[in-house]
């Protein structure tokens, strides 16, 4: 399994806020490469569908307007340890326990309205690259590029 790419979502309030060429400076500048990135607005399904695993959770509701009520910023993300890497460089769920100088710290509001996604293992990690970017988008010819492996290899294939 690859464990070099990891998924991030600009959640909507740091669309509302302005806070989209910040935040990708900030994680550019952590080492971490951009090989596919959009504009984006999740449905209530999609969102539904995405953060399936809380169904059960109180929040759910919640997360699930905040998600879909604007756009957001979908993207693959390429560093070495991405997923592990990138989680640090977000910090902790709830901004009031985030490290000083991680982009929740910086930049969310609360515990619900948190600037941004990370996946948290690199099986997410593939599998909500998939869930927002189809092959022929993304990243086969960023992988063929630097990996010249065979056509039907892709970030998609656990
Ligand atoms: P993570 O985004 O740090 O991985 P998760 O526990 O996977 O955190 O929760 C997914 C998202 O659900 C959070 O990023 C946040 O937007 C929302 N969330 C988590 N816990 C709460 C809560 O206690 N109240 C409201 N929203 C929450
Ligand atoms: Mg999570």
């Amino acid at each position: 399994m690859r464990t070099d790419r990891t998924f991030t979502m600009l959640k909507p309030d740091s669309v509302e806020k302005g806070n989209i060429g910040a935040i990708l400076e900030k994680i550019t500048a952590s080492g971490f490469r951009i090989v596919a990135m959009k504009l984006t607005q999740m449905t209530m399904d999609d969102a539904k569908a995405f953060y399936a695993v809380h169904s059960e959770r109180p929040f759910f509701g919640e997360l699930v307007e905040y998600m879909t009520r604007g756009p957001i910023v979908a993207a693959i993300l390429e560093k070495n340890n991405a997923v592990e890497d990138f989680r640090t460089l977000i910090g902790a769920t709830n901004p009031a326990e985030a490290a000083e100088g991680t982009i929740r710290k910086l930049y969310a509001a609360s515990i619900g309205e948190n600037a941004v996604h990370g996946s948290d293992s690199d099986e997410n990690a593939a599998i909500e690259g998939a869930f927002h970017f189809s092959a022929r988008e993304n990243v086969l010819k960023n992988i063929l590029n630097t990996k010249k492996p065979s056509i039907t290899e892709g970030f998609f294939m656990l």
